[in-house]
C-alpha cells in the first residue's frame, strides 16, 4: 500500500473547503489508490464549523482517508504537508477598496509562505485559490523562496472547465470531446478565454471550433464575456459564489498536474512566467501548459492574432497593476 500523502486545506470552514474535502477524500484528486490525510486549516472564528467537517469527515468513514488534524494553528497545519491547497483569504466586504481588500490577502499570503516554506514537506507543491488568485500565488512565491517557483501556482482550470462546458453547449457535443481551450491571464474578467487552437474530437478526427461555430463573433464577443461573468452569474443566482465548481476545478489541477494531462491536450494553470508569449517574468499568469510526473510546461508555438496579442497583454498589465498594488502595501 502506498505511503499517505498529506494534503493542507486552508479556509477549510469555507464554501469551497466543505465542497473540496470529501472530494479529495473520496480519491478524486490523486486516485483511487492513494491514501492521503488532510490538514484542514480555518481561523478561530469558524473553528467550530472546521470541527463540524472533521466530525462529517470521519462520520463518512472513506476508505481513503487515514486521518484528519483540523486546527487553527498555522505551524501545526503545514507540518509535513505534500500539497497546500490555499483557499483561505479574505473577502472583499461591500464598500471596501480594492487596495484594503489586497493588503489584507498580502497579509495572509506573507504569513502562510513564512509558514510552509518552515514546516512543509521540501516537495510541497502549492495552488492557490483564494482571490486575487494570481497575486497572492506572486506574493506566495517572494515570501517562500526555497520553494521552488515552479511548485506555485494558481488555479484558472475553472475558468478553463467554464470554457469547455460552454463551447460543448453551444454545439451540442460531450463536454469530453472539446479540447485545447485556453485560458490566458488574471483570473478575473480581464482573462482571456481563447478558442483559437481549440478542437472537437469526431468520428472522423478533431475539428477546429472556429469552422464548427458559425459565428465567429459569438466566440468572440458572447463566448469571451459568458466565460469571463460567469462568477457573477452564479453569485447573482445563489447568493453565494461558485463552491462545488470551483472544488472540482481544484482537484482537476493538482490530479493531472500529479498524473499527467491526457494525451492530445493541455490545461490551462496559472503559473510563473518564464517570458513566454511575451508575457513578462515577475507575473503569475495562467498559459496552457502539458503535464508530465508532477512537473508542467507551457505549451509553445502557438499562433497569436492581433486580437489575441491584446487580450492576452490587456491581462498582464493588470496583473503588473495589481503586483504594484500588492508591494504598495507590504512597505505599509
Ligand atoms: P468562504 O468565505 O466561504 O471561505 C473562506 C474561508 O477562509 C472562511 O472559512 C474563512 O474563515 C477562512 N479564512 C480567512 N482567512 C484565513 C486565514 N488567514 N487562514 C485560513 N483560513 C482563513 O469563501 P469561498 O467561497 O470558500 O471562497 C474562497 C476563496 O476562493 C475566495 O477568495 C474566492 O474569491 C476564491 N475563489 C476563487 C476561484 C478561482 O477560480 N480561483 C473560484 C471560486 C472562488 O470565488
Amino acid at each position: 500500500e502506498k505511503e499517505p500523502i498529506r494534503i493542507l486545506v486552508t479556509g477549510a470552514a469555507g464554501n469551497i473547503g466543505y465542497a473540496i474535502a470529501p472530494m479529495i477524500a473520496r480519491g478524486l484528486m490523486l486516485g483511487p489508490d492513494q491514501p492521503m490525510i488532510l490538514h484542514l486549516l480555518d481561523i478561530e472564528p469558524a473553528s467550530k464549523s472546521l470541527e463540524a467537517l472533521k466530525m462529517e469527515l470521519q462520520d463518512s468513514a472513506f476508505p481513503l482517508l487515514q486521518g484528519v488534524i483540523a486546527t487553527t494553528n498555522v505551524a501545526e497545519a503545514c507540518k509535513d504537508v505534500n500539497i497546500a491547497i490555499l483557499i483561505g483569504g479574505f473577502a472583499r466586504k461591500e464598500g471596501m477598496e480594492r487596495k484594503d481588500v489586497m493588503s489584507k490577502n498580502v497579509a495572509i499570503y506573507k504569513a502562510q509562505a513564512s509558514a510552509l516554506e518552515r514546516y512543509a514537506s521540501e516537495d510541497c507543491k502549492v495552488l492557490v485559490v483564494a482571490n486575487p488568485a494570481n497575486t497572492n500565488a506572486l506574493i506566495f512565491k517572494e515570501f517562500a523562496p526555497s520553494i521552488p517557483e515552479e511548485n506555485i501556482t494558481c488555479l484558472t482550470r475553472l475558468d478553463h472547465n467554464r470554457a469547455q462546458a460552454r463551447l460543448a453547449e453551444k454545439l451540442g457535443v460531450p463536454v469530453s470531446s472539446v479540447k485545447k481551450v485556453i485560458i490566458w491571464g488574471n483570473h478575473s474578467s480581464t482573462q482571456y478565454p481563447d478558442t483559437n487552437h481549440a478542437t472537437v474530437s469526431t468520428k472522423t478526427g478533431d475539428r477546429p471550433v472556429k469552422e464548427l461555430v458559425a459565428d465567429q463573433n459569438w466566440l468572440r464577443n458572447e463566448f469571451i464575456s459568458e466565460v469571463q461573468e460567469r462568477g457573477a452569474a452564479i453569485i447573482s443566482a445563489r447568493k453565494q459564489s461558485s463552491a462545488l465548481s470551483a472544488a472540482s476545478a481544484a482537484c482537476d489541477h493538482i490530479h493531472d498536474w500529479f498524473l499527467g494531462t491526457p494525451k492530445g491536450t493541455w490545461v490551462s494553470m496559472g503559473v510563473c512566467s518564464d517570458g513566454s508569449y511575451g508575457i513578462p517574468t515577475g507575473l503569475v499568469y495562467s498559459f496552457p501548459v502539458i503535464c508530465e510526473k508532477g512537473s508542467w510546461k507551457i505549451v509553445q508555438g502557438l499562433s497569436v492574432d492581433e486580437f489575441s496579442r491584446e487580450k492576452m497583454d490587456d491581462s498582464a498589465r493588470e496583473l503588473a497593476e495589481e503586483k504594484a498594488l500588492a508591494y504598495s502595501s507590504l512597505s505599509v
